[in-house]
């Protein structure tokens, strides 16, 4: 009974992820899905970003379980952004980022979702977005694709954050590309964005997606 529940509630979702799509291609919109685990970087990637790619309206709609932290954040620094609450779900579904994105009510930008912090649940719910971003950083360790099998699968990019602690955590790059590379061909960005250090990385994944959204406009 619980596998028919949960089957009906993924079709339920694919149909309105399907509609999403519609609704940001309509609008020339590049959504981009940013998952990661919790702490992995991803609103700290998401401001960097937004900085980078500064000729670009930028919207944000951020997914906590709980608090406007994160979203708050983002708009003292003069970031467009809105907070889901999902209350105790693990992750974000196409329903709610519909609510999200009439909320932010945009046309011509690229809205990043920031997904909730988990490896596991988000890679089974498409919101309709254009582009999967994981965030995986170093300190996680070089053996987690092996682990989350799912979610390196699911992804089209991976950020690989917070090089600066390498050495400090004994990070192997070539282990985490080993795993990788039996699941996805995902290009691997790796970025640095330490506060009060040098950034480093940032500039490449604004490009990959400067790239994404002039191709929105070809279609
Ligand atoms: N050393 C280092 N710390 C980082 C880097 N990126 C983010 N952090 C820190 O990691 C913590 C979590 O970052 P945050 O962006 O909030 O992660 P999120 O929970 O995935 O959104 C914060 O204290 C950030 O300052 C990085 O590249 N290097
Ligand atoms: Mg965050």
């Amino acid at each position: 009974m619980e596998i028919i529940i949960m089957k009906e509630l993924l079709e339920a979702n694919d149909k309105l992820a399907k509609e999403n799509r519609a609704y940001f291609a309509a609008r020339h919109i590049l959504a981009v899905n940013i998952m990661g685990a919790p702490g992995s970087g991803k609103t700290t990637l998401i401001s960097a970003l937004a900085q980078e790619l500064e000729d670009i309206r930028i919207g944000v709609i951020e997914g906590d379980i709980e608090s406007s932290i994160d979203a708050d954040n983002l708009e003292r620094q003069g970031i467009r952004a809105v907070q889901i609450n999902t209350c105790g779900e693990c992750h974000l579904d196409a329903h709610v980022i519909k609510k999200g994105a009439d909320y932010l009510d945009m046309s011509n930008a690229i809205v990043f979702i920031e997904n909730v912090g988990n490896l596991i649940c988000p890679a089974e719910f498409d919101l309709g977005e254009a582009v999967r971003l994981l965030a995986a950083s170093v300190p996680e360790g070089d053996d987690k694709p092996f682990k989350y099998v799912p979610m390196f699968s699911y992804i089209d990019a991976v950020a690989l954050t917070k090089c600066d602690l390498k050495e400090a955590v004994g990070f192997d790059s070539k282990n985490f590309l080993k795993g990788l590379r039996t699941l996805s061909q995902a290009p691997v960005f790796e970025t640095s964005l330490k506060t009060g250090a040098q950034v480093r990385g940032v500039n490449a994944v604004a490009n990959y997606l400067r790239q994404k959204y002039e191709e929105l406009g070809k279609l």
